[in-house]
């Protein structure tokens, strides 16, 4: 019996590569999750163009707490089975009007693991509907390899503007998210999303699990945070658990550990933005 999810859950992300939506958070958790934001942001400035935003559980004890709440690494389990890593955890912000989109893409062309078992859980902070850019998926697309152009378009958030072309938007399904609702996307399905034409901010913080007996391919050293089970392959190394945000010896780490995530995603890529 799946621990969190129902078996037709489970069946249709076999199937199709997705899931949505899912309630993960009360609405205590989201405010709490929201106005940690909105304190770090007037101190330090947009956490968009901050190296924070990536791989976030190390920076913010706050998200090491969503990252870890037991009942959405139980549904992260009935999915990708009991040995867990976190690869990354990074905030996706679109504000209103600004025109941002993220370009259809398959991640697993740009991360170098050498499987397709992560599964993103993508949380919504704030409310995500179609009018503010929520994500869309191409069903069944966790099959294919397809190819992407990288433009190098600034208003695209993805590291190389990079864009699957000739996606049918009549095969595609749109995901919108009330605050504190996730949705479950397969490393190599399909996916993107529009610009934000809402009047709030979209919030969303994306969290990449995976099985530990994933390798590294772009990198010899790169880091995960260990959730839960059993590591017996240590493919990766542990990063620390912050007991408070900016922890100084906690933020040393963070450099490494994003530097190493920089050389991986920009593998190959003809410029890179300093902030992920
Ligand atoms: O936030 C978005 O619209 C895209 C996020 C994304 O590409 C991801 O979580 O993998």
């Amino acid at each position: 019996m799946p621990l969190a999810l129902s078996k037709a859950h489970v069946e249709q992300y076999k199937d199709q590569g997705w899931l949505s939506p899912l309630d993960v958070l009360t609405q205590v958790e989201t405010t709490k999750a929201r106005s940690e934001l909105a304190a770090f942001e007037a101190e330090h400035g947009p956490l968009a163009k901050r190296v924070e935003r990536s791989r976030a559980y190390l920076p913010f004890v706050w998200v090491d707490q969503i990252m870890r709440k037991p009942l959405l690494v139980d549904m992260v389990e009935d999915l990708i089975g009991p040995n867990i890593l976190c690869w990354n955890a990074i905030f996706w912000i679109k504000e209103p009007g600004a025109g941002s989109f993220v370009g259809w893409h398959q991640d697993v062309a740009y991360w170098g693991l050498d499987n397709r078992e992560l599964v993103t859980v993508w949380v919504a902070l704030s409310n995500a509907s179609e009018q503010a850019g929520c994500m869309s998926v191409l069903p069944g697309s966790q099959h294919q390899t397809l190819d992407h152009s990288e433009t190098y378009d600034p208003a695209n958030l993805l590291t190389r503007g990079q864009h699957i072309q000739d996606i049918d938007p009549a095969d595609t399904v749109a995901m919108p998210l009330q605050a504190g609702q996730a949705s479950f996307h397969n490393v190599a399905t399909a996916h993107g999303s529009g610009p934000n034409n809402a009047e709030d901010r979209r919030i969303g913080l994306s969290l990449h699990y995976m099985p530990t007996h994933t390798r590294q391919t772009l990198a010899d050293w790169d880091s995960a945070a260990f959730i839960r089970g059993e590591d017996h392959f240590q493919h990766f190394d542990h990063a620390p658990r912050p007991k408070r945000d900016l922890d100084p010896e906690v933020m040393a780490y963070h450099a490494r550990s994003a530097d190493s995530l920089r050389r991986i995603v920009y593998s190959g890529a003809d410029t890179s933005r300093t902030t992920l």
